[in-house]
């Protein structure tokens, strides 16, 4: 049985990976304006990533005799100035979801719920694996730098077959 606070906090965070997968959508479908088709593919399936992230969140509240909460979701932004900006908006948002996963780590530690402080290990590997791989991307999108022709076009490419981290094949 899940303490009320850690069912606040974990329903806080079923808001949280909701809202992650609204964003990458978003992304997902201006690349697909912009006639990215890898770039397109790569974020749908990372927002597919996100919702199987919260459905994880769900399942585990209630079956731990908690009430999980269905979030209302946002708008998120649907314009993006360039795929190094989108690319860099979705790194700073892992980075965010890590502090959040840190604090609530944090916190069943504090409320001595080490089952819940064991079933959150997975998301702690979860955004290791994608901060690195935003990073790797990121990092990719420096190389080309301002070739906006044929580098955007090969990183359109290759980006279909970077993904999957050992931790969302589970
Ligand atoms: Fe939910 O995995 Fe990152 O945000």
């Amino acid at each position: 049985m899940i303490s009320q606070k850690i069912e606040e906090k974990l329903n806080v965070q079923i808001g949280r990976e909701a809202a992650s997968s609204q964003l990458y959508l978003s992304m997902a479908s201006w690349a697909e304006v912009e006639g990215f088709e890898g770039v397109a593919e790569f974020l749908y399936r990372q927002s597919d990533e996100e919702r199987d992230h919260m459905l994880k969140l769900i399942k585990f509240v209630n079956e731990r005799g908690g009430k999980a909460i269905v979030p209302a979701l946002e708008k998120p932004p649907a314009k993006f100035v360039s795929m190094r900006s989108v690319f860099e908006d979705l790194l700073a948002h892992e980075r965010e979801i890590t502090n959040a996963i840190n604090e609530l780590v944090f916190i069943t530690l504090e409320e001595k719920d080490y089952t819940t402080h064991r079933f959150l290990q997975w998301y702690v590997e979860e955004q290791l694996e994608e901060e690195a791989l935003a990073q790797t991307i990121l990092d990719k999108l420096k190389l080309i730098g301002d070739d906006k022709g044929g580098g955007l076009y090969l990183f359109d490419r290759d980006i279909t077959s970077m993904s999957a981290s050992p931790a969302s094949e589970e």
